[in-house]
C-alpha cells in the first residue's frame, strides 16, 4: 500500500539521527507519539543523517546505522501507508534551504543561545561549524513542509521555537513563504534521564552505555543496567522529582511501558522498597524490549531501502516547491 497525503489532515515532520543506537528515551519522548499521530496526521519522518555528521561518525557505521533508524521506526509502529519515512540527504533542498536561511534569517545571536550547543560543545577541542549551525538545517528540515506541528522531546524544543523565529523574520523580510509551526511534547518522557545520573538526559552518544537501555540492548542487559540505575536516598517509590529524581525517572518508564499511572504506582507500592519496584520496572522493559525487536529483525535491508527510495520519491516534489518560492522571493531563481 503506498502513502497518499490526505490536504484536509495537517503535516507532522520530525527525526532521528543516526548517531548511534537508539534509547528508550528516544522512543518514550519521541516515537511512541509518532505512531499516536500518524493517523491524524501527514506525517514526515526523516532519517536525519546530516544532522549526524556534525559530529564525527564512522562512515561504514554511519551506513549501517541509516538503514538501523528506519528498522527502529518500522519496530516502534510507524507504518510506510500511513507516514512517510526518508533520508534527509537525499534531498538536497535540506541543506540548499538551510544555506538561505543562514544568511537571510538566522543570526549569530539566535545561534549563541541554543543550549544543546553549549552543552555538546562543553570541554571539546575542535567542534565543528556544522554542530554550531545544526539548528538551522533543523529549521530547513521542518519549514521544507509547511509543517503544522514537530513532537520532539524537550531537548528539541529550542530548536523549534528557533525554527518559529527564523520563519517569521523571512516571512516579515519577503512576504508570507513559511508556515509558522508548533512543538509537541508528550506530557510524559519528554526528558527521560540517564540511569547513571538523573540530572543529565538519556542520550545515544553517553560517555558510558550505563547512562541509557538501548532498543537492541537484550533483556538480560537492560536488566543489569536497571538493577545497578542510580537510586536516591531512602526507600519509599514516590514521584517526588525535586528530592528524588532517579526514582522518579524510573517510575515515568515504569508508567509509559504499562500504561500504569504513577499515583497508582506509588499505591502498589507502598511499604515496598526500590529492589522490588526495579525487578518490575525490569520485567516491563524486557516484555518491551522482546515485542520490539521481534519486529526490528524482521525488516531487510533490502527493504528498507525500497523504503526509504519511496519516501524520498514522495517528498521531493514537496521540498522543491518551497524552495522555488522562496528563491524567487530573494530574486535567485
Ligand atoms: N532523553 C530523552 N528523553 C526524551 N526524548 C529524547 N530525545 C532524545 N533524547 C531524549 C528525543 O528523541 C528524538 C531524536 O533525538 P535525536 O536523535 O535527534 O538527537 P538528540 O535529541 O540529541 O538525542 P540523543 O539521544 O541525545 O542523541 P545524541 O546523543 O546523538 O545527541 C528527539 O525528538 C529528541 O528530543
Amino acid at each position: 500500500m503506498d502513502y497518499k497525503t490526505n490536504k484536509n489532515k495537517p503535516a507532522v515532520f520530525s527525526g532521528v539521527q543516526p548517531s548511534g543506537v537508539l534509547h528508550l528515551g528516544n522512543y518514550l519522548g519521541a516515537l511512541k507519539q509518532w505512531v499516536e499521530m500518524q493517523e491524524q496526521y501527514n506525517c514526515i519522518f526523516c532519517v536525519v543523517d546530516y544532522h549526524a555528521i556534525t559530529v564525527k561518525q564512522e562512515p561504514k557505521q554511519l551506513s549501517r546505522r541509516i538503514l538501523d533508524v528506519v528498522r527502529t521506526y518500522l519496530a516502534a509502529g510507524i507504518h510506510p501507508a500511513k507516514a512517510v519515512i526518508f533520508q534527509q540527504s537525499a534531498i538536497s533542498a535540506h541543506t540548499e534551504l538551510a544555506w538561505i536561511l543562514n544568511c537571510a534569517a538566522a543570526r549569530l545571536s539566535d545561534l549563541n543561545k541554543m543550549t544543546q550547543f553549549k552543552d555538546k560543545s562543553a570541554k571539546k577541542e575542535s567542534v565543528s561549524v556544522g554542530l554550531y549551525d545544526y539548528p538551522v538545517l533543523m529549521a530547513a528540515d521542518i519549514l521544507l513542509y509547511n509543517t503544522d506541528a514537530v513532537p520532539v522531546g524537550e531537548d528539541q524544543v529550542q530548536h523549534v521555537e528557533l525554527t518559529r523565529t527564523l520563519a517569521q523574520r523571512f516571512n516579515r523580510q519577503y512576504g508570507q513563504v513559511f508556515k509558522i509551526p508548533e512543538v509537541v511534547i508528550s506530557e510524559q518522557g519528554a526528558r527521560i534521564m540517564g540511569l547513571d545520573d538523573p540530572a543529565k538526559k538519556m542520550s545515544k552518544s553517553a560517555a558510558s552505555p550505563a547512562n541509557y537501555i538501548a532498543l537492541t540492548d537484550t533483556p538480560e542487559v537492560a536488566t543489569k543496567k536497571i538493577r545497578r540505575a542510580v537510586t536516591d536516598s531512602g526507600s519509599e517509590i514516590k514521584y517526588d522529582l525535586k528530592n528524588k529524581p532517579a526514582i522518579a525517572n524510573l517510575m515515568v518508564i515504569y508508567s509509559l511501558l504499562t500504561n500504569i499511572s504513577l499515583k497508582e504506582i506509588e499505591k502498589n507500592y507502598q511499604g515496598q522498597g526500590y529492589g522490588e519496584f526495579k525487578k518490575d520496572l525490569a520485567e516491563a522493559v524486557k516484555k518491551f524490549l522482546v515485542e520490539f525487536q521481534i519486529k526490528y529483525n524482521s525488516f531487510t535491508d533490502d527493504e528498507v531501502r525500497q523504503i526509504l527510495k519511496h519516501g524520498a520519491e514522495k517528498v521531493r516534489p514537496l521540498a522543491e516547491e518551497t524552495l522555488k518560492t522562496v528563491k524567487n522571493k530573494l530574486g535567485i531563481n
